[in-house]
């Protein structure tokens, strides 16, 4: 009929390799704008997921939808994380081997939302026995715990993750999820003590004031109300429309699963809380005395002259003795907020280590792993600290991670297999790595550095070091280094980084401090272990990680941000295709569209598939290359379905290797029971 809109102009399309052959950026975009009108947030780039954020509940993930999903091939249903983690899962248990889903994106784009319906997806669908449902329930209930601890309102997202989490799912080899082990990255501490105006501090604090029983807050010592507490009305922003505190209250203390778990944890928020109404007053010195020493007995558990000698003076050792040098007022706001910013940390780290004992894997059982990573998403604040260097750190690293993994492998396997190919042209970020991690000239050296001549060293001295060593990079900018336009753009104390996905202000305040975080000695002697050089501490973490990552198989879920205000329904041009530009996405589109889906190498391939082809089963006693070619031809394989490399063939699209699963599927039931074991354990 005339004028009526087909399926395909309403709807979209589901695979952005179908799209026309030189898709151009704004097609690229049409696509995806088309199919977020429809509520169809997700699309794919061959077996990658793209997903935009519809800030609004979509009936999507019920666990219908899960069985619909549940072994099902990639391509024949409409493109969803559920089939993005089947695919992941059932690959594993046909290669058994390794996997792991780097999900990306920045701040608000839905990453963690993602993560949680994966999870959900092998906690629910997964086969299961009785022994182990407890384990699953404790994976799932980890995501409210760590995300009351972990996440708060921030300006891009009110359930922003402070904090980077790698989940390793466990299962065994009937494919039972039989455990699980979190590893947690430098959680933003900071704000324990300090949130920017409309931020909030960490949830677990509001929910706990606000959704407490009378009777815990009793004990506990606190108000039911948050305006009492100089930790929760920086921001200005207790109460966030988005969020029901009183309810996630109920939620979490369900999940805290034992009673130590519980009373600890409720201690420590309390002590806290109770910590940051510490005040301080001058003395006719100037030295700082605590003006309400009342509010320390709840500090349970600690010595409250120590206490009180840590936050208003410091030991030093004398030769023969030690002497305690009073503080300011200024120092002992420092050494309270020190004190406060470590207790939180340690009981984030011990409550991360309490739930992987509680779904740790007791009868060594696991074989495989599926890896979920969920992290910070870059961001970009009016006002930029330590905190976002490192937050957008990580991102870069992961976006390097993608690219060495995809864009560049991608092409030089298809060189050093010598399949014919056009080099596709991408921004490689390492340069901005470099800029970072590098010894001797990166920033983190620089800072590391600085903060090894105490007493000397400045917030602005670290400022010029930089400078010298970093005068002509075309990736740092600062005042005195930019020209005369940029200039106008940057204050003295400020550095500025072309990130990968965009430009980012940093203003050095704070730098050096953030990066020693340094307790002062006797406050240690209290209870609390010094943790030295943060960003190097971090550095080595995040290479640890891209090590546990490298050894895995990966799967990409791309995940954005359809609009600045977290409003349901709006998709901002110009916002998106910013993202789909820095994500690479169009480069990924050309590599795959051009490229091999599937690739294997000739002996694995022809020993799954030798009973295709009488001339190859039951033996192929010849190279494998050639049988493999013979095995295809027989199979009816087109001159452009496949290329056949060095060492391994190349299929260019999923459904011809799919067409091949099914005929072996066919043939292993004809050949009878005893026979397909034969083939299994061949
Ligand atoms: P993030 O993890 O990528 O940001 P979230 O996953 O927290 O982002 O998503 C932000 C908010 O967007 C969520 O709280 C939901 O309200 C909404 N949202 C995201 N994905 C979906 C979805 N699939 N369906 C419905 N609503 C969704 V950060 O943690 O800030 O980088 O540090
Ligand atoms: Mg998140």
């Amino acid at each position: 009929m005339e004028g009526a809109l087909t399926a395909r102009d309403r709807v979209g399309i589901q695979d952005f390799v179908l799209l026309d052959a030189h898709t151009s950026e704004t097609a690229f975009l049409d696509n995806l704008k088309k199919r977020f009108s429809e509520d169809l947030i997700y699309t794919y780039i061959g077996t990658l997921l793209v997903s935009v954020n519809p800030y609004k509940e979509l009936d999507i993930y019920s666990k219908k939808q899960m069985d619909i999903y549940m072994g099902v091939n990639f391509f024949e249903l409409p493109p969803h994380i559920f089939a993005l983690a089947d695919n992941a899962y059932h690959t594993m248990l046909a290669e058994a081997n390794n996997h792991f889903i780097l999900i990306s994106g920045e701040s608000g784009a839905g990453k963690t939302e993602a993560s949680k319906k994966i999870l959900q997806y092998y906690a629910v669908s997964c086969p299961s026995t009785t022994l182990l449902d407890n384990v699953r329930d404790r994976m799932l209930l980890s995501n409210p715990v760590l995300e009351a601890f972990g996440n708060s309102k921030t300006l891009k997202n009110d359930n922003s993750s402070r904090f980077g989490k790698y989940m390793d799912i466990q299962f065994d080899i009937q494919g039972d999820a039989v455990g699980g082990h979190i590893l947690g990255y430098l959680l933003e501490k900071s704000r324990v003590v300090h949130q920017n105006h409309r931020e909030r501090n960490f949830h677990i604090f509001y929910q706990l004031v606000k959704g407490g029983e009378e009777d815990l807050l009793h004990q506990l010592g606190l108000e039911s109300n948050c305006q009492h507490y100089s930790y929760l009305v920086q921001g200005e922003c207790a109460n966030v429309a988005s969020i029901n505190d009183k309810n996630d209250w109920k939620t979490v203390r369900n999940a805290l699963f034992c009673d130590d778990i519980h009373s600890i944890a409720y201690w420590v928020i309390a002590s806290v809380l109770h910590l940051g109404n510490v005040q301080f007053e001058p003395d006719s010195k100037g030295y700082a005395t605590l003006n309400n020493s009342a509010e320390l007995l709840w500090l349970l558990g600690v010595n409250v002259q120590v206490l009180q000698e840590g936050l208003t003076s410091r030991k030093i050792e004398a030769k023969t003795d030690e002497v305690l040098s009073p503080f300011t007022v200024d120092h002992a706001i420092y050494a309270r907020d020190a004190l406060a910013k470590a207790i939180y940390g340690r009981t984030f780290t011990w409550l991360v280590n309490k739930i992987n004992d509680s779904m740790e894997n007791k009868d060594s059982s696991c074989k495989t792993v599926i890896g979920l990573l969920d992290i910070y998403g870059f961001e970009v604040f009016y006002v930029n600290s330590f905190e976002q260097f490192c937050i957008n750190y990580c991102n870069e690293k992961l976006q390097q991670l993608f690219i060495q993994l995809t864009l560049k492998s991608e092409q030089e396997e298809y060189e050093a297999e010598n399949i014919g190919w056009e080099p596709v042209q991408f921004f490689n970020n390492k340069i901005i790595c470099d800029l970072v991690e590098e010894k001797h000239r990166g920033i983190i050296s620089v800072l590391d550095e600085e903060c090894l001549r105490p007493g000397e060293a400045t917030d602005l001295t670290f400022l010029e070091r930089l400078e010298e060593k970093l005068d002509s990079h075309p990736h740092f900018v600062t005042h005195k280094l930019a020209d005369k336009k940029t200039r106008k753009t940057l204050e003295r104390g400020d550095f500025r980084l072309l990130h990968y996905a965009g430009e980012v202000t940093y203003c050095v305040v704070g730098f050096l401090s953030k990066n020693n975080d340094l307790l002062y000695r006797n406050i240690k002697d209290v209870s609390l272990q010094v943790s030295t050089h943060v960003a190097s501490q971090f550095k080595s973490s995040l290479l640890g990680l891209t090590d546990i990552l490298m050894s895995k198989e990966p799967w990409y879920v791309r995940c954005l941000k359809s609009n600045e205000s977290q409003q349901p329904g709006q998709f901002d041009d110009v916002l998106v295709r910013h993202q789909v530009k820095y994500l690479g996405l169009m480069e990924h589109l050309r590599v795959r569209r051009a490229g091999f889906a599937y690739r294997c190498r000739y002996d694995v391939f022809l020993q799954r598939y030798k009973p295709l082809c009488p001339a190859t089963w039951p033996y192929w006693r010849g190279v494998a290359a050639e049988g493999v070619e013979v095995l295809v031809q027989h199979l009816g394989y087109l001159p452009d379905e496949y290329k056949m490399g060095r060492t391994k063939i190349f299929i260019r699209h999923p459904r011809t290797l799919f067409a091949t699963e099914d005929a072996f599927e066919v043939c292993k039931h004809d050949l009878g029971k005893d026979r397909k074991t034969k083939i299994n354990q061949e």
